[in-house]
């Protein structure tokens, strides 16, 4: 096992045009380098990030003299910078810098055996591509509240291959566009690449992507399915959910019965956080009236918290978990996380967050553990565009669309 050499940090840009922390780890002969991330609708539960002059400042020294002539190994380098935080939300170092460290040490690691990053976390086992969760329409926090469901994604359920998942993807996006176009409601596109539409209901937009499906020559449901994240934490205040865009609040009960009418109507197969992260008695009640249908993701609700995904299988809330790295802090955590979804029968997905960069480790996370799904945002903007490239060249190393490919499986429709 190699000795780490060097830890370094320095301030770059994200997507939104904030800083954010970058940081390389270096052994004899090989370095890896990676960007942390940053949320917008965050949940409370996530590792706190701290402001990024102070973060850079935290790993050039307290980081750098705990890890620097250690040998280089994920799970001792993660406990390192955990007990070196001793908070338990990573306020002190900053979830950001340990992120950033934490996957730079594995990139480092995989440089060093020359394998990539995919490659090294896979060892043995088999791999398959993940099945692309892309976003056509944004809102919520990411469009400035003008829709209030925050992601209008589409699962290309009976594609064959992870590139074939994107070249329909392709179409799709484009005939939504064009419909935008035609009824000139088209902002422009929101922070992970969607378009960010005029409509004047949130299910104006499921009648709109539903069409954009068939427009672009796809079989609504069979061919090309819905998924949806409600981001319902930002829609709680005072126990009620506010649709801002529709001017009304609903209870949890309403909420619940507007989503079962959305399932009847159209292809949705999967939804994330449908109720706030406090709202637990209303996602488990959710879970078992529509869970046998559709998948249902936890995400602020979970926040890559191994815990909190366990009692949340003790109430039987949700059916999936969004796994974030940095929403936890280490890889070791989000492994863990991953490693309890799969005891409790739960699907998961590894997911980008709003605010990205050129960063590309989430790709490799997703196909070297086998997690089955993968969101990084839509089809447009290079910091996403360069996540669903990095995943056609390893489709290629793997052996191009002669793999098998889980998409039909998970999403046979129950
Ligand atoms: C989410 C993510 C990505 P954010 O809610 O799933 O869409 O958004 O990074 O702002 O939390
Ligand atoms: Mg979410």
């Amino acid at each position: 096992m190699a000795k780490i050499l060097e830890v370094l940090a320095r301030s770059v840009w994200d997507s939104r045009g904030r800083p954010t922390v970058e940081v390389e780890v270096a052994v004899k002969g090989a370095r890896g380098r990676a960007i942390a991330p940053a949320g917008a609708s965050t949940g409370s539960g996530e590792a706190k990030s701290i402001e990024v002059r102070q973060a850079v400042h935290g790993v050039n020294t307290e980081i750098r003299s705990a890890l620097v002539g250690k040998l280089l190994n994920q799970e001792e380098n993660d406990k390192i910078l955990v007990d070196l935080d001793g908070t338990p939300d990573k306020s002190r170092l900053g979830g950001n810098a340990i992120v950033a460290v934490s996957l730079a040490c594995a990139h480092a690691a995989a440089a060093a055996t020359k394998k990539p990053l995919w490659k090294f976390l896979a060892g043995n086992r088999a791999v398959a591509m993940p099945v692309p969760q892309i976003q056509i329409f944004g809102g919520g926090a990411h469009a400035q509240g003008r829709m209030d469901v925050q992601d209008f994604m589409i699962i290309c359920t009976g594609a064959g291959s992870f590139g074939e998942s994107l070249e329909w993807t392709a179409e799709v996006y484009r005939a939504a566009g064009a419909r935008l176009a035609k009824r000139s409601a088209l902002y422009g596109v929101a922070d992970e690449g969607g378009y960010w539409p005029a409509f004047k209901s949130n299910e104006e937009a499921l009648a709109e992507l539903t069409g954009a499906i068939s427009d672009a020559g796809f079989e609504p449901g069979a061919d090309v399915a819905i998924a949806l994240d409600i981001a319902a934490t930002q829609l709680w205040r005072g126990g009620r959910y506010h649709l801002a865009l529709e001017n009304r609040t609903l209870s949890a009960d309403q909420l619940h019965a507007m989503l079962l009418r959305w399932i009847e109507r159209y292809p949705i197969v999967s939804i994330e956080d449908p109720f706030a992260e406090h709202d637990a008695e209303a996602m488990a009640s959710f879970t078992r009236t529509a869970g046998g249908k559709v998948q249902i993701v936890g995400d602020d609700f979970f926040v890559t918290d191994k815990n909190k995904l366990l009692d949340g299988k003790a109430m039987g809330a949700c059916n999936a978990v969004l796994l974030k790295p940095n929403q936890v802090g280490t890889l070791t955590e989000t492994l863990a996380c991953w490693r309890a979804a799969q005891e409790a029968g739960y699907g998961a997905i590894v997911s980008a967050r709003s605010g990205e960069t050129e960063d590309v480790s989430i790709v490799h996370l997703a196909v070297g553990w086998g997690v089955p799904q993968l969101k990084v945002g839509s089809f447009a903007r290079s910091e996403r565009m360069a996540k669903w490239n990095e995943g056609m060249r390893i489709e290629e190393a793997l052996g191009g669309s002669k793999l098998p490919y889980p998409a039909r499986k998970l999403f046979k429709r129950r």
